[in-house]
């Protein structure tokens, strides 16, 4: 018996984990199911869990539970650990500066960390102009202030989003957010004057590259039934995350930016999910060429320390008052020390570039899948975010049943796999970017057996 079978396994993260799927019990395992029950017993039921194992350990592409097993992480701790979980670098930087000092409230006592993360993302966002940056703990709380620093720079107070856009669970990202469940329902009022527009989806617009027409209507329904001059930005995810990996048609976002721009407006891009690498690109504002007003990151920004931040014009940024933004541990000095590891890992060590490569083999699999199975009606993304939308065969009809059944059988095979999408009806990858190819092929051999199982 190996000390694996005897449920010993390795304390050590990072890539030093053998990189293998290993399944020793079934999943969840006996020590997987004693504490979800003491989770059930302690912890609210509001907080779901998509594969309840224990984690001890990860790295690389693989998690590894108390029971033994070694997963698949296809899922990256929803895009957040970009550069690898417990990357070595990220680690070493993070005990070294809890030893130094952990806290001390950048708005009371500064250090050099926060001032280095923000001129990283002053220069990494897209265009050249003058930037600034203030830093928060969650994408939600960065969403929250570019929308406060929004208003205050243009003086209006109208915000638009998007047809099933997500931008958190906070009192004001819910009103943003699109979808009721989970993240709204029983949980308003909300806050007003948000309003929501038309989003190109190209699959459910008869699967014609819509990004024009889409535009048009957005703009339309800004013009006539908001009016421009109320609006102080726009919000959109590049790429929809939450929403199913929904990519814009072509040319609607640069419709939006170029409206934006003649209207006093400000385009703000939440590239929470899509940020630091994980479409093959820095930012994916970069695929279409557009520079964003302001833009919000969080996720994959600290290596899975908890960051986040708001970079944009420095005209607009310094709108807002002295003490007008902030809070206890934004920017706190760890998380800090984290980002800067992770920024230097994605500029030094081809990562990005890796993201295309790894992306594009991912991309032919899964329009492979497609080819033999007809309640795949699209497969979209770009780089390291790719999904399969799923329905009912010959229709576009959602079937979110099918994806549950597809993702139960990954998860007791040993690959992490996530939903998404408004109808609940995408299944969405989001490998770490220093993922093996082999691992990730593994994986999405898995998920090729379970669609072909549940056909
Ligand atoms: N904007 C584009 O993707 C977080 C949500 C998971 P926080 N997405 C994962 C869940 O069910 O709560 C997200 C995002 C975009 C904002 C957010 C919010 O980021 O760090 O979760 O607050």
């Amino acid at each position: 018996m190996t000390d694996l079978a005897a449920g010993v396994v390795p304390v050590v993260g990072g890539p030093s984990l053998p990189q293998e799927r290993r399944l020793v019990t079934e999943i969840p395992g006996p020590k997987a199911l004693a504490l979800h029950a003491r989770r059930v017993a302690a912890v609210a039921s509001g907080i779901g869990s998509t594969l309840p194992i224990e984690v001890v350990a990860a790295g690389g592409g693989v998690l590894v539970d108390s029971d033994g097993n070694s997963l698949i992480d296809l899922g990256s701790g929803i895009a957040v650990v970009n550069v690898g979980n417990a990357a070595p670098a990220v680690a070493q930087a993070v005990a070294a500066q809890a030893a130094a000092f952990t806290h001390t409230c950048f708005m009371i006592t500064p250090y050099e960390g926060y001032v280095a993360v923000c001129e990283h993302l002053n220069r990494l966002t897209p265009g050249d102009h003058a930037k600034k940056s203030a830093l928060f703990n969650s994408g939600a709380e960065a969403v929250e202030n570019a929308v406060k620093i929004a208003r205050h720079a243009t003086g209006r107070t109208a915000i638009v989003v998007m047809e099933h856009a997500y931008h958190g669970r906070t009192n004001l990202t819910m009103a943003l957010t699109a979808k009721s469940m989970p993240y709204k329902a029983g949980f308003g009022p909300f806050a007003p004057d948000i309003y929501r527009v038309p989003m190109s989806y190209p699959y459910r617009s008869g699967g014609v590259d819509s990004g024009a027409e889409a535009a048009a209507a957005a703009i339309d329904h800004i013009r006539t039934e908001i009016g421009a001059d109320t609006v102080a930005a726009v919000l959109v995810e590049p790429i929809q995350g939450e929403g199913g990996f929904i990519v814009p048609g072509t040319g609607y976002l640069p419709a939006l930016v170029e409206f934006c721009n003649e209207s006093g407006i400000l385009f703000i891009a939440d590239e929470i999910q899509t940020g630091f690498g994980r479409t093959g690109a820095w930012f994916a504002c970069e695929h279409e060429g557009i520079v964003p007003d302001l833009i919000t990151t969080a996720k994959g920004i600290a290596g899975g320390l908890p960051l986040a931040a708001v970079t944009g014009r420095a005209d607009v940024m310094d709108a807002v008052h002295s003490g007008g933004l902030g809070g206890t541990y934004g920017g706190n000095p760890v998380a800090c020390a984290a980002a800067l590891a992770t920024i230097d890992l994605l500029e030094s060590s081809g990562l990005i570039v890796q993201a295309q490569q790894l992306g594009a083999a991912m991309r032919t699999r899964l329009d492979a899948m497609k080819s033999r199975d007809r309640g795949i009606g699209e497969v979209r993304g770009r780089g390291m975010m790719q999904a399969i939308e799923l329905v009912k065969p010959g229709t576009t009809q959602p079937d979110p049943e099918r994806v549950r059944a597809v993702l139960a059988i990954c998860h007791s095979q040993g690959v992490v796999t996530l939903s998404a999408g408004t109808y609940g009806n995408v299944i969405r990858f989001l490998p770490p970017l220093v993922i093996s190819e082999h691992l990730l092929h593994e994986g999405l051999d898995v998920v090729s057996e379970a669609l072909a199982s549940t056909r």
